[in-house]
């Protein structure tokens, strides 16, 4: 495959200037290098914020119903690139084809239309006694995302945004970056006016720091790891941007005594596998009553068997490959200090996955633990691979104490056949989202976390409300 959008876009030009320095994309199977983007600097950063001050006076103008037309028809052309995004996010983040159809190239035709609704549905001036309080777009938005979800992220963070009235510079993961430079193409087809939104590829060090510190910039949206988003909000206090951090999880799926175990196993299961386990809000501990211990760890290995790492180009692949060499040893670690720290392997382990046709990508074998100590690096790190933890609880109570014994407070999930009873355990979890029975995930509800899961909200009407601030004016 071509890839042809691979330099900066700026004030509506896609430039990269001669003899510029390239950052290899690879695809994850292989180590193959598939494409070369140009890598900015902080020179491409000013020339970013600069197009989008300028276009923020004429953008912040437009109608309501005008930005949300134009929304339409972004959603629309989402659509219709469906299979050409999904092509690019299987090449560069290795993401099993119908995964990447269905989730990948799909959720954000969803964030789209779901943020045109709400934003012809809120209310951009009220009254309150003698005050109109308006909402007003903060300015120019930074945007810095990863590479796990390459274009919902960068969807969820600049198409509120941009809802808003602010305009954006945006850096996309140096590791997955074509799938968000053919959604900036694709915004621009569809009528994006010139400097609305701009990107410049790079690493953090380069071009991320350069953004966090731009007088320019008056917000900064960051989703990433726990450190980077530490730094980052640390970065961003000299100039006092406004700061939305959607960091990293360690999210619980309690599993209540009347849950219907095969099916809340097998649907954890293949939550926490999902996207080979590379999601900030997966459900790595499973929380299970001790006298249902043993029939969980058999339902689990027999479900992980299931999952045989292959080809992400092939329609069969239910599991691809992590994103790259770092990733994977980072796991493999993960793996090798669980079996150190005295947790009981029953799926997987640390060693390469066998299978002759499996490509020489970088390949882990999805793995089960049981008997997980609530407390060791296993149950309280993220690894953001395929790596299950299965721990035993004793009552309600302590189910929710050694949920929320973790230092992250992004997602979590309760089953039962008493929806009430789920819901009241649900509202003792402190995180940014819980799951009953597997409910699905909402574009439209307030997507973000607590405690050092970070702070701010994504999507819905919240997500938009980070790009505003208010205005009271007296009469
Ligand atoms: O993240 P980084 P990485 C977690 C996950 C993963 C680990 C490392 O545990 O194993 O993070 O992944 C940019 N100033 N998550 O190294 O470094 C960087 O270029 C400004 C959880 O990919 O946080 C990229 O665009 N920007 C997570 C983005 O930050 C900087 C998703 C994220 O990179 C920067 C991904 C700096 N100083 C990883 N340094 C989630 N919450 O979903 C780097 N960047």
């Amino acid at each position: 495959m071509h890839y042809q959008w691979t330099a900066h876009f700026i004030a509506g030009e896609w430039e990269q200037e001669e003899g510029e320095q390239q950052i290899p994309v690879e695809n994850p199977a292989t180590g193959e290098v598939i494409a070369t983007v140009a890598a900015g600097d902080e020179k491409h950063v000013d020339r970013a914020v600069a197009a989008a001050r300028e276009a923020f006076t004429r953008w912040s103008a437009w109608t309501v119903e005008g930005r949300a037309l134009l929304l339409d028809r972004v959603a629309d052309l989402l659509e219709e690139r469906r299979e050409e995004i999904a092509q690019t996010v299987t090449a560069e983040l290795g993401a099993p084809i119908k995964l990447a159809r269905g989730l990948h190239a799909a959720l954000p035709v969803s964030d789209v239309r779901e943020t045109a609704r709400t934003l012809r549905a809120m209310e951009f001036e009220t009254e309150v006694a003698n005050s109109r309080v308006l909402l007003s777009p903060v300015g120019v938005v930074g945007a810095i995302t990863p590479w796990n979800y390459p274009v919902h992220q960068v969807v969820s963070k600049i198409v509120p945004a941009i809802a808003a009235g602010c305009t954006v510079v945006l850096k996309p993961s140096e590791l997955a970056p074509l799938s968000a430079l053919l959604l900036a193409r694709i915004m621009q087809e569809a009528g994006l006016p010139d400097g609305v939104l701009n990107v410049v590829n790079g690493d953090g060090s380069a071009v991320g720091q350069a953004i966090v510190g731009h007088p320019g910039i008056d917000a900064v949206s960051f989703t990433g790891s726990e450190s980077t988003g530490r730094a980052v909000a640390q970065q961003a206090s000299r100039t006092l941007k406004r700061v939305t951090l959607e960091l990293g999880g360690k999210s619980a799926n309690i599993i209540l005594p009347d849950a219907d175990l095969a099916t809340a196993v097998k649907v954890g299961v293949a939550n926490c596998f999902l996207n080979s386990g590379q999601s900030c809000n997966a459900l790595t501990r499973m929380l299970v009553p001790h006298e249902m211990l043993s029939e969980a760890e058999e339902i689990a290995a027999a479900t992980a068997s299931r999952y045989l790492p292959g080809d992400p180009a092939d329609e069969r692949t239910r599991i691809g490959p992590l994103v790259s060499a770092q990733q994977r040893e980072n796991v493999i670690t993960a793996i090798e200090r669980g079996l150190l720290d005295g947790a009981k392997l029953i799926a997987g382990g640390p060693r390469r996955p066998a299978g002759e046709d499996l490509p020489d990508g970088y390949y882990v074998q999805p793995t089960v633990f049981t008997q997980v100590d609530p407390d060791s690096a296993l149950a309280q790190e993220e690894i953001f691979g395929p790596v299950l933890s299965i721990i035993g609880y004793a009552d309600e109570d302590d189910a929710v104490a050694i949920a929320n014994n973790s230092r992250f407070g992004l997602g979590g999930a309760v089953w039962s056949t008493d929806v009430a009873r789920a819901c009241a355990v649900a509202r003792r979890i402190h995180t940014g989202q819980v799951d009953i029975n597997g409910g699905a995930f909402n574009p439209a509800a307030p997507f973000g976390g607590v405690k050092n899961s970070g702070y701010g909200r994504e999507l819905g009407r919240a997500g938009i409300e980070e790009f505003l601030y208010q205005q009271s004016v007296q009469l």
